[in-house]
């Protein structure tokens, strides 16, 4: 659920000089922490976590601010990441947790597709090793690759605009 009443208090409407006589009225969608991207034909707002954790922990603080750890469903929004995270390594919202082999994308619930684990996935990635149920990115790759839960990343979070 969005909050409008949250959007209001937290993204002032900026005035830009655009150089000559005319002011042009800016508003972040986001909410206040969050940049806004296009990316996949859509806007995405996104914000890099400021400290490490579990993979858990990562996915209930993206929760608590209505949203989810980011998805990377395409190469482009994939790219878009690993340039925003500048070597740091970070979790991706997706986890075979609940069925072994099988990874469900924490945004909407859908499985991870064949196609998508040949985009996105290091060469011989996932290799479902033991305990590797969750899903990151580590510099200097830029691919995905499973990992276990319980390592200690960054994540990003994202949001609707407007929420
Ligand atoms: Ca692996």
């Amino acid at each position: 659920m969005c909050r409008s009443m949250f959007w209001n208090q937290t993204n002032d409407a900026q005035q830009i000089d655009a150089g000559g006589s005319d002011l042009y009225l800016f508003k972040n969608p986001c909410r206040l922490g969050y940049s806004a991207y296009q990316v996949d034909n859509t806007t995405s707002c996104l914000k890099l976590s400021t400290k490490r954790s579990t993979y858990r922990k990562a996915r209930s603080d993206c929760q608590a601010d209505g949203g989810h750890t980011a998805s990377t469903k395409t190469p482009e929004k994939l790219a878009l990441l690993v340039k925003l995270a500048q070597g740091v390594y970070f979790w991706v919202g997706m986890d075979d947790r609940k069925k072994n082999k099988e990874f469900v994308w924490q945004d909407d619930g859908s499985v991870l597709t064949p196609l998508q684990t040949q985009q996105l996935f290091m060469p011989g990635e996932p290799s479902h090793l033991t305990d590797q149920d969750c899903v990151s990115v580590k510099a200097p790759e830029t691919g995905l690759n499973d990992r276990k839960c319980n390592l200690f990343m960054n994540s990003f979070c994202e949001i609707q605009p407007g929420c």
